[in-house]
Formats: structure tokens, C-alpha cells, sequence
């Protein structure tokens, strides 16, 4: 009884399930809004699998605003693995026309090579992808000096994917970059021009920068009408759909700790992988937008290099261990093992104030589940004191001390779990806790990596 009154307690505090009230739902036909679901943490939160599972519910367009094919978000369907990089997850609804927003930046050759897998593996999504004309454009040489950067750094690296992402966001940036567009006819010999000028100024910077122009020249020239088909002025697309009551989603990739100026600089992604990309990427106004969903995995993980305050060691048997091998968590780009550690409180905070969650989606509580005790990193405190923003400093960032929270954890199997109050006891005050602390009501529950392994709270 005690425990109940306890979890009781919890809810009030919060609002709890009266905190998902229908303002905070999906939208309907009758309140058209742009719906958005976003990373809290370093990203692999699974927001695709969210994504998928929300836009299998009836959206009419899925939509990519930030990243490129860095971004890998993994789907399972009953037991079919689907990966997408640059597509956004909600290509699997038949029904919803997938719009690549003028903020991702986009490899040709990667998005071509994603689309064929696609078709062998089944999917129709002839007519449903559409590619904004203002997209940037990432080359294989942005690729290569991605790759010769990160060298360059030696032990100072930044653990990119190499994927090109901050070598083509740097020629956006530096007005040299070119677009989607650029590829109609009728630019060719402005495409030609600017692509020589590209490659000429990165050869000043890298010398050993090799580039068979005239074979890169002939690959575009030969893909264009491809490319063309699904070109299209998406600003425009985007809002007429909106005005005509359609249901529009935005998977965010990346994820809020990664955004170039709130995350944990230099050790970040090149855009902004927060909630304010959705109006940069895909050109439309704030007051359209209607639930802000953050997805925050039950634990927390990092790929690539930079401060993480409750990373754990991951030798054998330890908590780290479980989590990094029952969370099988590798890069689904890259394959590159993540690290590991206990949820951040004090972080999740900061992204709930960055970006306005309406609600959260706790992923992968399943994974806690045979650790005998589950921690939660609730403050930072440094030099002694407590600090109540999150530092921008990185050495003081690494050198805080965390304090944690026990809390007792539980051993059944929950993956089969479709209500909250079917989870064990101790499960369900974890999740509470987290909600108490976070201050957001949890909306969604993942027990499994399977489409329908899910807990709705709506
Ligand atoms: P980049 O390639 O320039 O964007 O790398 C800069 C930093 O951003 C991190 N980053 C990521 N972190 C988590 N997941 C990402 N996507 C893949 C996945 C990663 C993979 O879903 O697993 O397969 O390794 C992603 N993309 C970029 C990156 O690690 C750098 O810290
Ligand atoms: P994203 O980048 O945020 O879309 O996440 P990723 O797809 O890179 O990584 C999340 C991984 O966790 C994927 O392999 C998903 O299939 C898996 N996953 C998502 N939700 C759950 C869950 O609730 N439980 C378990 N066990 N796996 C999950
Ligand atoms: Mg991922």
C-alpha cells in the first residue's frame, strides 16, 4: 500500500496522466499542427522507431529538417530491420509523402543507394519522396576531408562519422556550397563552375585532396533526372499541405546535446539538431507548430568523443557492461560501439527548457531490467558547488562530480508489458521518478525494439 500511495504521490506531483491532455496529442484533421519528435540526449534515443510507430497512426508527411546521412534511425517491424540514414522513418506508412527539408544536407550517391534498398526490399515509395531544391549538397569530397580532419586532430578528434556533414555545412556557410537545385538543366554550366570552385578551394586547404573532376561532373550529369523527379520547392509543399489540414511529423535527427550551439562544442554535430531547426529546415512558422515529443533513452549513450558526466566503465559484468551489450548499443551508421552511462538528469533539464517538450518518449526501460540497482545522475556540483545551468566550459563540463540517485531495480521480463500498470512496481517508480525530476509528462513507454513494444500513456 505504501508503495501505491507513494506512486500516487508521484503522479500529483507532476500532473501526471492528466498532464496528456488533448492538447498534447497527435493532431487531428480538425487542428492541423506540425507535430515534431525530437533527440534529448546524444542521439540513438530511437526516435525513429517512434516515428514509425506515430506515422503508421496517420500522418500525411514525414519530414527531415537538420543532419544527413550521419543520422541513422533503426525500425523493426515484426522482426524485419529497417535502417534509414537520410530517408525519414515515416517512409514505411504507405500513405505519407516524405519531404527532405532545405536544412539536411544531402549525398546524392547515399540517398540513391538508400531508395534501391528500399525497392529491393519492398517498399513502394515511387511519388513519396520529395527533395528540397534548396537542400545543400554533400560531396565525396566533403567525405574525404571530413576524414582528413579528423587525422589531422590525431588524439584530439571529434569521432565524426565521416559522412561530410561539417565540411558541407562549412561550404553552405561559406556561400560556396551547392544545392539541389542547382541541378536542373538548365544551371548545368553554373553547376559546372561552382563545383570547380569548390573543389580548387579545398584543395588549397588540403594539398593531398584528390578529385577526378570530370568523373564527378559525368556522375551528376548522369543522375540528374533522377534527382529531378523528386525535386521540388518543399517550403511551399509543406505549408499548402499544412493549410489544407494535412498531418505533417518531423523525425529529428541528431539530437539535442549534438546541436552546434547548445551541445557540448566542438564535440557536436554542424546544425542544430533541436527543436529550432524545424523552422530553419523546412521554412515554416513557429505558430504551426503542436506537440514537441522529446525521446530520452532510460539510460544515456555517446558516440564519438567529448565529455560524458555519468559515463560508466564497461567492464565485464558491470552495469556499463549490460547496458552497452543488452542495448546492443553500436552505431547504426558507423557500427562504432556507443558509450554508455545513467541518465542525466540535469542535461535532460536543459533540453526540455531548449526545446518546450510537451512529452517525452522513455525509451529502452526494457534494457534496465536484471540490474539490481538503477542510478539516476541528479545534480552537478563543481569545485564543491552545485551549478544550476549546464556549463559551457568543456574542462569544467568533464571535471564535474555528479551525484546520483539509487533506486531499486527489478528483474521481470517487461517487453510484453502494454500498460503501465503491468510493469513491475519498481519499474513504474523509476519511470515516475524520472517524470518528477524531468518535469515532463512520459507519454510513451519502450519495452522492445519492435514496432508494437511500445506503452501509450495517451
Ligand atoms: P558528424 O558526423 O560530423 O555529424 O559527427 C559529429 C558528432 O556527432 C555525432 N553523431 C552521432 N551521434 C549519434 N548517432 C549518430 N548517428 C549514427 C547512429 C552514428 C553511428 O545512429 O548510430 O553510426 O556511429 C550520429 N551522427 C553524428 C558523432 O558521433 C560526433 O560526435
Ligand atoms: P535514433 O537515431 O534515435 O532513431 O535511434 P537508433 O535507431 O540509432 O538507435 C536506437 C536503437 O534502439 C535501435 O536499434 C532501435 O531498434 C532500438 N530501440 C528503440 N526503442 C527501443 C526500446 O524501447 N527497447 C529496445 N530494446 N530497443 C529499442
Ligand atoms: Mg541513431
Amino acid at each position: 500500500q505504501q508503495v501505491s500511495q507513494r506512486l500516487e504521490h508521484l503522479e500529483q506531483l507532476v500532473g501526471g496522466k492528466s498532464l496528456n491532455n488533448a492538447s498534447q496529442r497527435s493532431s487531428t484533421k480538425d487542428s492541423p499542427r506540425i507535430d515534431i519528435v525530437l533527440g534529448a540526449q546524444w542521439g540513438d534515443e530511437g526516435k525513429g522507431k517512434l516515428v514509425d510507430m506515430l506515422s503508421s497512426g496517420g500522418y500525411d508527411v514525414c519530414a527531415r529538417v537538420a543532419g544527413g546521412s550521419n543520422a541513422g534511425h533503426t525500425i523493426v517491424v515484426e522482426g524485419k530491420k529497417y535502417k534509414f540514414h537520410l530517408l525519414p522513418s515515416g517512409v514505411l506508412n504507405p500513405n505519407a509523402v516524405c519531404v527532405i527539408g532545405n536544412g539536411v544536407v544531402v549525398h546524392i550517391p547515399s540517398f540513391l543507394n538508400e531508395l534501391d534498398s528500399l525497392t529491393a526490399a519492398g517498399v513502394d515509395w515511387k511519388g513519396r519522396v520529395l527533395l528540397s531544391d534548396r537542400a545543400h549538397l554533400v560531396f565525396d569530397l566533403h567525405q574525404e576531408v571530413d576524414g582528413m580532419s579528423e587525422a589531422g586532430l590525431g588524439r584530439h578528434k571529434l569521432g565524426t562519422t565521416k559522412k561530410g556533414i561539417g565540411p558541407a555545412y562549412a561550404s553552405k556557410i561559406n556561400r560556396t556550397g551547392l544545392r539541389v537545385g542547382d541541378l536542373q538543366d538548365d544551371s548545368w554550366d553554373n553547376f559546372e563552375r561552382r563545383f570547380r570552385n569548390l573543389v580548387e578551394s579545398h584543395k588549397q586547404a588540403f594539398p593531398s585532396l584528390e578529385v577526378d573532376i570530370d568523373e564527378q561532373l559525368a556522375y551528376y550529369k548522369a543522375v540528374a533526372p533522377r534527382v529531378q523527379e523528386m525535386m521540388v520547392d518543399t517550403i511551399q509543399y509543406t505549408n499548402q499541405q499544412y493549410d489544407q489540414g494535412k498531418r505533417i511529423l518531423v523525425e529529428g535527427a541528431n539530437a539535442t546535446m549534438l546541436d552546434i550551439d547548445f551541445g557540448t562544442y566542438p564535440f557536436v554535430t554542424s546544425s542544430n539538431p533541436s527543436v529550432g531547426s524545424v523552422l530553419t529546415g523546412l521554412g515554416v512558422s513557429p505558430r504551426k507548430l503542436g506537440g514537441i515529443y522529446g525521446t530520452v533513452k532510460a539510460y544515456c549513450t555517446r558516440v564519438g568523443e567529448g565529455p560524458f558526466p555519468t559515463e560508466l566503465p564497461v567492464e565485464k559484468n558491470s552495469p556499463g557492461f549490460h547496458l552497452g551489450h543488452v542495448g546492443a548499443e553500436y552505431g547504426t551508421t558507423t557500427g562504432r560501439p556507443r558509450r554508455v552511462g545513467w541518465l542525466d538528469i540535469p542535461q535532460m533539464k536543459y533540453s526540455a527548457t531548449l526545446n518546450g517538450f510537451t512529452s517525452l518518449n522513455l525509451t529502452k526501460v526494457d534494457v534496465l531490467t536484471g540490474l539490481e540497482t538503477v542510478k539516476l545522475g541528479v545534480s552537478y556540483k563543481y569545485k564543491g558547488k552545485y551549478l544550476d545551468s549546464m556549463p559551457a566550459n568543456l574542462k569544467v563540463l568533464e571535471d564535474v562530480e555528479v551525484e546520483f540517485e539509487e533506486l531499486p531495480g527489478w528483474k521481470e521480463d517487461i517487453s510484453s508489458c502494454r500498460t503501465f500498470e503491468e510493469l513491475p512496481m519498481n519499474c513504474q517508480t523509476y519511470i515516475l521518478r524520472v517524470q518528477e525530476l524531468i518535469g515532463v509528462p512520459i507519454r510513451w513507454i519502450g519495452v522492445g525494439p519492435n514496432r508494437a513494444d511500445v506503452i501509450d500513456r495517451g
